[in-house]
């Protein structure tokens, strides 16, 4: 049976407003597995305007999907940084007012997006010059209790700059909020991180776990985080890919590039679960950013 049967008509031409009818039936094609742009076709070819039929769509199936999520008790849909908004084909390339990006892979659920070239080698030897100073083993914020403590999944060194704390810092941190379309003040301090041969750093979820009693008071500051951006600073010899294990997507360490990832629900439905494999040799180096939902101070 073809899609459009049936379709509510309406007149060609006149104001077309989206009856409960219609959002009944956009709910119907979507349950049956029918792909947005056959949707939109029959609703073209039964009259509607095609900027009308995609917003009908996008809105009743935002609701349809707000009100699933609520049965199924998961946390609100927040909205999170995407840096690449359009809808069209990914553009090469991101110009930015300092530098060119390239892009070099874009998922869409989850939401993954490998940068090319988002650091020069030099900004990168800097960054980690200026880290190593100050290392410590490598600790996580605990939600139970809301404190920092080391933590036996993380087996690496690291420190954490003050959002802005130097020239570098700010520089980078501009550069990703032009890149993300995301204001620096929503952003936490860069975090430096280093793995020895044999440090990892297990599979896990970057957002404050809801469930956690600890978690009310980490989000006062600044929110849930919504997006992540692990840089990397060298080339490990072997090893030390970040995994993301529900898609079974590894990426590779490669100095200069970074990986973006952004989850709009605390939950593991974001199918975010990602980690740093153990490094086999040499060292690994990465800085990484984490975007809070509001003003992170
Ligand atoms: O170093 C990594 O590849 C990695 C993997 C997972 C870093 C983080 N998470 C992180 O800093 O959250
Ligand atoms: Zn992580």
């Amino acid at each position: 049976m073809g899609l459009g049967q049936n379709l509510p008509m309406t007149e060609v031409q006149q104001p077309q407003p989206v009856t409960p009818e219609l959002r009944a039936w956009i709910v119907e094609q979507a349950k049956a597995g029918a792909q947005p742009e056959a949707v939109i076709a029959s609703m073209v070819a039964s009259g509607w305007r095609e900027d009308v039929a995609m917003a009908a769509l996008e809105d009743t199936l935002r609701g349809f999907l707000d009100e699933r999520a609520k049965a199924a008790q998961l946390p609100p849909a927040v909205p999170v940084p995407d840096p690449l908004p359009g809808q069209g084909g990914i553009p090469t390339t991101i110009r930015l007012p300092d530098r060119e990006v390239r892009i070099v892979l874009a998922m869409r659920d989850p939401r993954v997006v490998v940068f090319g070239g988002l650091l020069s080698h030099e900004e990168c030897d800097e960054l980690i010059a200026l880290a190593a100073k100050r290392l410590t083993r490598s600790e996580t914020v605990q939600t139970d209790t809301g404190a920092s403590e080391v933590n036996s999944a993380r087996t690496s060194q690291g420190m954490f700059f003050d959002r802005g704390e130097n020239e570098l810092c700010s520089r980078i941190e501009a550069r990703i909020a032009a890149l993300i379309g995301w204001p620096v003040e929503r952003g936490e301090g860069i975090q430096v991180l280093r793995y020895r041969p044999g440090a990892e750093y297990k599979p896990h979820y970057d957002y404050f776990d809801p469930a956690q009693p600890g978690t009310p008071t980490i989000l006062k500051r600044g929110g849930q985080r919504v997006a992540t951006v692990v840089m990397y600073l060298n080339d490990p010899e072997v090893g030390g890919g970040t995994t993301f294990p529900d898609v079974q997507l590894e990426v590779a360490p490669v100095k200069g590039n970074a990986v973006f990832f952004s989850y709009e629900r605390a939950h593991p439905s974001s199918r975010t679960l990602h980690g740093g494999a153990p490094v086999v040799a040499g060292e690994k180096w990465v800085a990484t950013k984490w975007l809070r939902e509001g003003v992170f101070r």
